[in-house]
């Protein structure tokens, strides 16, 4: 063997190869991209939580406030009932706050309240007239409602045709001499409901919460 041959390098004393190192480098990088995928969906997942989280007190505080306004309302003024569940809905009622008997336009506190859910902007918003008598339209929850239903209900049992022990809207509105059979819960009928399904849908990333609450109309007139 010549001095040449003998000082050569062999593949045991002369450390890591390129191709080695190009392994190396690809396995380092390819763990450091799993650990940071890693840690950015934990973060993800925790600011999804958080907004979630408000976005759930919102909606559970304003169906406390449409429960807490219905009770005390004096009577339901218009209604709009969708189609489907996901559709638009609309509830104008009348709360005499107060106290003078009728209902006013212009008051302290706002007596004439519409909640109105829009499914194409996924809002639900109410409109009031403001101290002036002007009407303000402001959102009471925003960009998250999938879905808001109202369900028209009476108390008076002897309407309740199928006997399934719920009188709906549609057997007020059928029943002869009481409502005027148009298909429509509207002013015929609309002294006869004193019962309110409420049904508010929210959905923040994965994360989807549904309140559903009954209200009675305490002061609702009947005949
Ligand atoms: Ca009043
Ligand atoms: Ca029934
Ligand atoms: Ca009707």
């Amino acid at each position: 063997m010549s001095q040449r041959e003998r000082r050569s390098p062999t593949r045991d004393d002369a450390g890591f190869t390129l191709a080695e190192m190009m392994v190396a480098i690809s396995i380092f990088l390819t763990l450091l991209v799993l650990v940071l995928s890693g840690t950015i969906t934990v973060s993800r997942a925790l600011k999804d939580t958080r907004q979630f989280t408000a976005i759930n007190e919102q909606a559970r505080v304003a169906t406390e406030r449409l429960t807490r306004e219905l009770r005390q309302a004096s009577e339901i003024l218009a209604v709009s009932i969708p189609s489907t569940t996901d559709g638009p809905a609309m509830m104008t009622f009348g709360v005499d706050f107060n106290g003078n008997r009728r209902l006013d336009d212009v008051a302290a506190d706002p007596e004439v309240l519409t909640y109105r859910y829009d499914p194409t902007d996924d809002q639900l918003t109410l409109t009031a007239n403001d101290a002036a008598g002007d009407a303000v339209t402001q959102p009471i929850l925003s960009d998250d409602v999938t879905g808001f239903t109202l369900d028209y209900r009476s108390s008076l049992w002897q309407y309740d045709t199928n006997a399934d022990g719920i009188t709906s809207w549609t057997e007020i509105d059928a029943t002869t001499g009481v409502g005027n059979k148009n298909g429509v819960l509207d002013a015929p009928e609309l002294a006869k409901i004193d019962l309110v399904v409420i049904s508010l849908t929210v959905l923040k990333g994965t994360h989807r919460q549904t309140y559903q609450t009954e209200v009675g109309l305490r002061n609702q007139a009947q005949s």
